[in-house]
């Protein structure tokens, strides 16, 4: 790239999910060298670890699934409204095939340090297995769900049966004929996971900490013709996906996009019988944020909506114990909404248990199964749904030494993370955060957000390599302008409401620095931002 420069390659990308697949795309087309680096033995990221039964994407497959190339969009059939992990698996197969990226890729291989060095303006990325590139730029593409936790369970490693988890389930799969199962957490993974294990089992216990706000996914195969026909309509879906906070005009089955466009009313103003009769008319979406204006701001207004939620539980929940158990006891729109297929409906059956571990917590895990406050239950197999540490866990574990041989994670395990733009970090030049921290990331379509990062970053790069220049680098005070505007966004809601445990905070982390750490002012505002700064010469960034 620069003329001198000691280099092996100009860019470096970690992580060959949806993120670091479409980077490489980018940076191959406007002629940049690149080395991508991965920790699995094939690409796909969140698709390639979390093999769950019953993982599925909650965003329609026509937006949750990539514009950047003509080719690839064109000849891709989804065969469901919302893809099936297996699916979505051969799709980024597919993707990485069609557009000839597995070259370019280090698989196994995980990074471990990042050292950038000021003399020659270049960062030195090394491996676990003992590579080491020097380069002009790095870009991680680490995922923001991808750092997964253990819990911290006494005697977690004794069970004598089988320990699996969702987030790193066995490639073939697992039977689970004839066996008692345990399922310790109840978020996205766990209800997913919930029905599919049911079906299969001897016998289901769900272990609960949190009960779930979920509704069903309204997922279906499409009519005949159905596909074929919005597939001649892309670019309208893309214009529309574009332009909406979401970067998705539908979350499930549900038209998000035209809702936000109508102000609802207030449920504290609304009679209780013109309360009921909308869940009668609308069900589980009269439940939800979408359908009050004051649920997200006002306290007294999300118990009101939590109560009706309450409702529809115990109109599926034949036994009064269970159905009270699943409602939540932490404000509806804290943490990240889910979609179901028969979630609550799998409590009716005779081979599954919910244990409410808010009337007795676990103890520990014997050889024998998991021994609670209220009892011990015998099992042959734990899968644990617990989760990860969520936006910053995967950079974090990564040992990133910028300017005068700062540590990031230092910075950033005292404070919560501090970006400009959820892009670059100030004293760590030339390193890029694909839905970084401060970036829209996880409140939207992840496919949107990663599209725009990727093509901001590579018209940036061609800036740099047009000017002759060397470095880009995040100035401090506009970096703290950003966390405060982040911070800002999120203020006076539910989302940062005391009650709320939400991993958006970092609250199921012990320890971790209560912070809420994505941008929550609209994919489409923040778009309009960063080309507003790139449009003023990259405004806030030092260039060198
Ligand atoms: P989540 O949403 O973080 O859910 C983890 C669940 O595990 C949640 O119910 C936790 O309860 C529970 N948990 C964690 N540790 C324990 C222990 N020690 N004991 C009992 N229960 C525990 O992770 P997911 O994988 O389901 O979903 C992550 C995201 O992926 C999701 O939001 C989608 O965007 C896709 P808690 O709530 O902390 O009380």
């Amino acid at each position: 790239m620069q003329a001198g420069a000691q280099t092996d390659v100009d860019v470096v990308v970690i992580g060959a999910g949806f993120g670091g697949l479409t980077m490489l795309y980018r940076l191959r087309e406007a002629g940049f060298s690149m080395q991508g680096v991965e920790a699995g033995d094939g690409v796909g990221g969140t698709w390639f670890w979390n093999r769950y039964p019953g993982a599925r994407v909650d965003v329609q497959s026509v937006e949750y699934s990539l514009s950047i190339s003509r080719e690839v969009q064109d000849e891709w059939t989804w065969t469901e409204l919302m893809a099936p992990q297996e699916e979505l698996e051969r799709y980024v197969n597919f993707v990485a095939d069609r557009l000839d990226l597995r070259r370019h890729i280090k698989f196994e291989t995980r990074v471990t340090a990042m050292t950038w060095d000021e003399a020659s303006a270049t960062w030195l990325v090394q491996t676990d297995k003992g590579d080491a590139w020097r380069c002009r730029f790095v870009v991680t593409a680490v995922g923001c769900l991808s750092a997964p936790i253990e819990p911290a369970i006494e005697g977690l490693h004794s069970f004598k049966g089988e320990t699996l988890y969702t987030n790193r389930f066995p490639k073939g799969g697992y039977d689970f004929s004839g066996k008692r199962v345990g399922l310790v957490g109840t978020g996205s993974s766990g209800v997913q996971a919930t029905p599919v294990i049911a079906r299969q089992a001897r016998h289901l216990t769900v272990f609960q900490r949190s009960a779930a706000y979920t509704m069903p996914a309204g997922n279906r195969p499409w009519a005949p013709g159905e596909f074929e026909a919005l597939r001649e309509n892309y670019d309208e879906i893309r214009a529309v996906q574009f332009a909406s906070p979401l970067g998705a005009a539908r979350f499930g089955a549900v038209a998000v996009g035209e809702l936000m466009r109508t102000v609802p009313p207030n449920i504290l103003e609304t009679p209780m019988e013109e309360r009921l009769a909308r869940l009668d008319r609308d069900g589980w979406l009269a439940a939800t944020p979408f359908a009050w204006a004051d649920v997200t701001v006002d306290i007294e207004a999300n118990h009101a909506a939590r109560e009706l939620y309450a409702e529809l539980i115990r109109r599926q929940v034949n036994d009064p114990e269970t159905a009270a158990a699943l409602v939540p006891h932490y404000p509806m729109g804290c943490k990240r909404p889910i979609i179901d297929i028969g979630y609550f409906e799998t409590f009716n059956r005779d081979n599954v248990t919910l244990v409410d571990l808010r009337k007795g917590a676990i103890t520990r895990v014997t050889p024998e199964g998991i021994e609670t406050e209220q009892g011990a239950f015998p099992l042959d197999v734990i899968v644990y749904a617990t989760g990860f540490d969520a936006m910053t866990g995967a950079l974090n574990r990564i040992d990133i030494r910028g300017q005068n041989g700062a540590l990031m994670r230092d910075a950033w395990i005292a404070e919560g993370p501090r970006s400009y733009l959820g892009l670059m970090v100030a004293g760590f030049p030339n390193l890029f955060t694909i839905t970084g921290p401060g970036s829209p990331s996880v409140l939207t379509n992840m496919i949107s957000s990663i599209e725009q990062h990727s093509s901001w970053i590579v018209q940036c790069l061609g800036h740099l390599r047009t000017q002759g220049l060397k470095t880009i680098e995040a100035e401090p005070d506009a970096q703290e302008d950003w966390v405060t505007h982040v911070a800002s966004l999120a203020q006076g809601g539910v989302r940062v409401h005391e009650s709320c445990t939400s991993w958006y905070l970092g609250a199921n982390v012990p320890g971790k620095v209560r912070v809420y750490m994505p941008y929550a002012g609209g994919l489409n505002v923040y778009r309009d931002r960063c080309d507003e700064i790139a449009s003023a010469g990259y405004a806030g960034f030092a260039l060198a």
